[in-house]
């Protein structure tokens, strides 16, 4: 077996662009240096930053009115995870898969492992899904699971979680990410502080079976599908059950789960501040939960979010953020919108690095407004591309994952043995 992209392709293509890489790099090296920082001890940093891939995120997504497949689309888990070993062997900046249980349910768990060692993968946190119902199921999420006014369906779906841990045992995660989508349509429907307490309950037992070393990640949303009131809807429901739940609890920010204009950085900080930031699903809005691929609407509130993350690392403070993409490819090659949101979350990254922090917090003490927001968009203004691309570059990737993804043919070539998959269906009829 040999890595799905033919390395002579990308080396024969890296060497077209290495010289003009290694200028461009040296230029922007000459440039940090008269502002005092090291051009290599940042690409360092950056080529140890890497976000995690979801199995989901390499079929096309859609709305709830279609779907519109793209060729080739995956059939199994095997199949997403060679999709994944695309996205790391060209851009090298996602080691970690993240699943989804029960759509990424497999026969033989020790096989995938195998599978993704060969693609240099491993796995990140695992998702449970109670939030639709799977054919056989006993008892129907329609009105909740975690939080449902029935204690059999809170079983059922406690005992969901539980599987989910055994698995991500087997191929070796360390956290379980819990998501429900459980709420309301109508006031009145729900009893608030009920349904909360009911969550609480069964999200207790969930805890209780967490092995030692693993996390519980609580992801809050703020509609969707309920759409008047949601059981975990923002971060304070999110960070009183993490405290009420344990150390081994914390919060998990999808950008896209909150009000347009809601100040992210500001809830990251506040989180940090409660030793409960568990980590970020990224991915931009305009709307709500657009699933838009990172940073390409807002990349300023990207760079803002680590900026708060690197001034708390450099200040100390004892965290460790697990970072994935969540986000729905829907007139895109998954492929490629994976690859250049990874990229833009480790630029935004490599950005939030360069911050004069020094200059930053004087300012700041000094209540020089202007100065101190100055710095910031001085950081995030540096083209930083040639550093990403010597990343690439020494990391074995392609200096142009995009470009040379599509001279692969790799999309067609995989089209052969997959059947094309069926369009239309969303949920509305
Ligand atoms: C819900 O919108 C969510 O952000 C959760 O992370 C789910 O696991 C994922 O999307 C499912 O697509
Ligand atoms: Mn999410």
């Amino acid at each position: 077996m040999t890595l799905p992209i033919d390395a002579t392709l990308i080396a024969a293509r890296n060497d077209a662009e290495q010289r003009a890489v290694r200028s461009d790099y040296a230029h922007l090296g000459e440039q940090l240096e008269r502002r005092g920082i090291q051009i290599d001890q940042v690409r360092e940093q950056v080529a140890r930053f890497g976000v995690a891939i979801p199995s989901w995120g390499v079929g096309t997504g859609g709305t709830r009115f279609a779907r519109f497949p793209g060729q080739g689309e995956p059939r199994h888990v095997f199949d997403k995870l060679q999709d994944c070993g695309v996205i790391q062997q060209l851009a090298r900046a996602t080691p970690t898969v993240s699943l989804h249980i029960p759509w990424d349910k497999c026969s033989d768990w020790g096989e995938l492992r195998e599978a993704a060692g060969f693609h240099g993968l491993g796995f990140d946190a695992i998702n449970s899904n109670t939030f639709s119902d799977q054919p056989g199921q006993a008892h129907s999420y329609k009105f909740g699971s975690l939080s449902h006014t029935d204690a059999a369906t809170r079983a059922q779906a406690v005992e969901h979680n539980l599987e989910c841990i055994e698995i991500g045992q087997q191929i070796g995660s360390k956290a379980l990410t819990v998501w429900v989508g459980d709420g309301s349509n109508f006031p009145g429907q729900q009893h608030f502080r009920r349904a909360f307490d009911r969550y609480l309950e069964s999200a207790r037992q969930i805890y209780a079976a967490l092995p030692g070393d693993w996390r519980m990640m609580l992801e809050h949303k703020i509609c969707e599908p309920a759409f008047y009131s949601t059981v975990i809807q923002d971060w304070g429901s999110s960070l009183m059950a993490a405290q009420l739940l344990g150390p081994k609890a914390q919060c998990l920010v999808d950008l896209g789960h909150h009000a347009p204009n809601v100040n992210i950085e500001l809830i990251l900080a506040r989180l940090l501040s409660a030793d409960k930031l568990a980590g970020f699903h990224f991915n931009d809005s305009k709307y709500g939960d657009d699933d838009l691929d990172a940073g390409s609407v807002s990349p300023y509130r990207l760079f803002l979010v680590f900026n708060e993350l690197v001034a708390a690392a450099k200040e100390g403070l004892a965290f460790d953020p697990a970072y994935m993409l969540d986000q729905s490819h829907n007139v895109t090659d998954p492929i490629e919108s994976l690859m250049t949101s990874a990229i833009q979350v480790q630029r935004s990254y490599a950005q939030a690095l360069l911050v004069d922090r020094a200059a930053l917090d004087a300012a700041q003490e000094a209540n020089d407004a202007l100065t101190a927001t100055h710095l910031l968009k001085q950081a995030f203004q540096t083209d930083v591309t040639p550093l990403l691309q010597r990343v690439r570059l020494d990391g074995g990737g392609a200096i142009d994952p995009v470009a040379t993804y599509r001279a692969s043919g790799y999309r067609n070539r995989v089209a052969q043995t997959r059947p094309a998959a069926a369009g239309g269906g969303g949920g509305i009829v």
